[in-house]
């Protein structure tokens, strides 16, 4: 079973608490995935090349993601030739510096109303930049998800940028302490959306995850 890749579409950006209370109650039971990670780190990116090109915007400019965008993909089965439709969350980046205390809150509001409405039949992947794992900002994420009780993924984005066989090394070594005091963080990846490195196993772990909430 694979993503068909351009066959996401794009439904809608999601900016205030009414609209995004409305529609999570509307499709809650609903499975799918949400990609989120600090500004920059490649969440756009991962998502063009895992579920299609253009599916999301890239930015060259942090912090340019201002909303929760939906979209929906399809998972095909060519076996049975048959297609599930799930849902898809691009969630903005958090731990900007660089914006006012108003619109921190705003953000802040609108990820506690996400997390608290979507359903544990949605997948969280928390992206980081493999050049610099666990800065204070994914420390706090972490520390502030673990009560909403969501199955993390946690994918280590850039491994491209790791150019020595020590610095990859070490990013491995994070593992077993990530583990360990993350419970809800099930599975690690090292993924290049760029060179294409790791998605045939991010692919797989999103279809698995998703194709599980529908047999159950
Ligand atoms: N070398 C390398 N560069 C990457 C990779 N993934 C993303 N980039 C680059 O990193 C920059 C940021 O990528 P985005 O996909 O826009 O990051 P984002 O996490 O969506 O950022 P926000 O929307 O601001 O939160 C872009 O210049 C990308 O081309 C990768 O795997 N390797
Ligand atoms: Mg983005």
């Amino acid at each position: 079973m694979n993503i068909q890749k351009g066959k996401s579409e794009f439904l809608m950006g999601i900016d205030t608490i009414d609209q995004l209370t409305s529609w999570l109650n509307e499709h809650h039971f609903i499975s799918g995935v949400a990609f989120i990670g600090r500004s920059n780190v490649g969440k756009s990116s991962l998502i063009n090349s895992l579920f299609g090109k253009s599916t999301a915007r890239v930015s060259k400019t942090p912090g340019r993601t201002r909303q929760i965008n939906i979209f929906q993909f399809v998972v095909v089965n060519r076996e049975t030739k048959t297609e599930e439709t799930f849902y898809l969350f691009d969630v903005p980046g958090y731990g900007h510096a660089d914006v006012s205390k108003e619109m921190s809150q705003n953000w802040q509001n609108l990820l506690d109303t996400f997390f608290r409405l979507c359903s544990e039949k949605v997948l969280l992947l928390n992206i980081q930049d493999a050049r610099h794992p666990l800065q204070d900002p994914d420390l706090d994420f972490q520390d502030y998800i673990k009560v909403f009780d969501l199955e993390t993924y946690v994918i280590f984005n850039k491994v491209d940028k790791l150019k020595t066989q020590s610095e990859r090394s070490k990013l491995k070594n994070l593992m077993p302490d990530i583990y360990k005091s993350c419970k809800w963080v099930k599975q690690i990846h090292f993924a290049s959306a760029e060179k294409g490195d790791g998605l045939p196993a991010v692919e797989q772990a999103i279809v698995t995850f998703v194709m599980r909430q529908i047999q159950t």
